[in-house]
């Protein structure tokens, strides 16, 4: 995970100092700094291989966490090994998109800076041309804003990202890509990556425990697909548009979340057992889009906790 940790500048601690009164006193200048890397992925439990676009070599890129009223300076390098123009379009940015988003050719860096005015989960992506395709060949990830009120959304025991996408047969052909021809829609860029019931070769799913509140922070990178999302045997106890407390609703079965677009969703079991998280398309969720929530007592302590917010 790439966020406040990592940079503290002494010009904020100094501010933070002098000004603890007001809430966006503890704002920090947090760096980021990613780099395109166009690699050889496994888009499934079996280890089948495809050359994906990347930020940082996996899908989705980097969990970049940070608070709200955080300065964030990031840094985008493109190596002169790649064969492609890249891009950073991040969701939780107000910039300008010829400048900040524009694309860089291999052998080029970039940096720009904004603030995160808005709590939430949002997308990031490249947005370089033909962006159907950098989208659907894994340049994507999410980036937390937490709120600058830590009381705004009540705590969370554990938190899982998922983000949702299609991956095509053939990544070269646009025109599949264009004509919405998938093969999968997946979670976190592999088809039943978190379902062993459905895949054998599966070895992977998320954990907590009975009555704890799980966050699962989604987003739909599309390109093109919608998400229903739902948890099968249990219900969302909130959700909240884009992840913003201040977009909260109760008691949901499915929400909707279309490409380029995220939510927070909070769940709690009363009882031991599975849910399965799905986008209730059913084309969808049964070509890849499943994830298995396990609920037991003997929950390993460190699941969903720190960087295992994303299961690798
Ligand atoms: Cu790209």
């Amino acid at each position: 995970m790439l966020g406040r940790k990592l940079s503290f500048t002494f010009a904020a601690a100094c501010l933070a100092a002098v000004t603890f009164s007001s809430p966006a006193a503890w704002a920090e200048t947090v760096e980021v700094k990613l780099v395109a890397k166009e690699v050889d992925l496994p888009i499934d439990n079996k280890g089948t291989m495809a050359r994906m676009w990347t930020f940082d070599g996996q899908v989705p890129g980097p969990l970049v966490r940070v608070r709200q009223g955080d300065t964030i300076e990031f840094t985008l390098s493109n190596p002169d090994d790649n064969k492609n123009s890249h891009s950073m379009d991040f969701h939780a940015a107000r910039v300008d998109v010829l400048n900040e988003f524009g694309s860089i050719k291999p052998g080029e860096t970039k940096t720009f800076t904004f603030t995160a005015d808005y709590p939430g989960v949002f997308f990031y992506h490249c947005g370089s041309d033909p962006m159907i395709q950098h989208i659907a060949r894994g340049m994507f990830g999410a980036i937390i804003v937490d709120p600058a009120d830590e009381d705004a959304l009540p705590p969370a025991d554990r938190e899982y990202l998922l983000v949702q996408s299609e991956i095509y047969e053939n990544p070269e052909d646009l025109g599949a890509m264009m004509a919405n021809e998938w093969k999968h829609v997946v979670f976190n860029g592999q088809a039943f990556k978190y379902d062993p019931v459905h895949d054998p070769n599966a070895s992977r799913y998320l954990e907590a425990a009975p009555g704890e509140r799980v966050r699962v922070y989604f987003v739909n990178a599309g390109p093109n697909e919608f998400a229903s999302f739902h948890p099968i045997a249990g219900i969302w106890d909130k959700v909240y548009l884009s992840g913003n407390p201040e977009n909260e609703m109760t008691g949901l079965q499915s929400f909707t979340v279309g490409p380029g677009d995220a939510a927070t969703f909070d769940l709690i079991s009363p009882v031991e057992g599975a849910n399965a998280l799905v986008t209730h398309s059913m084309r969808s969720a049964l070509s890849g889009a499943i994830a298995v929530m396990m609920f037991s007592n003997d929950v390993a302590d460190d699941a969903g906790k720190g960087d295992n917010i994303v299961v690798r």
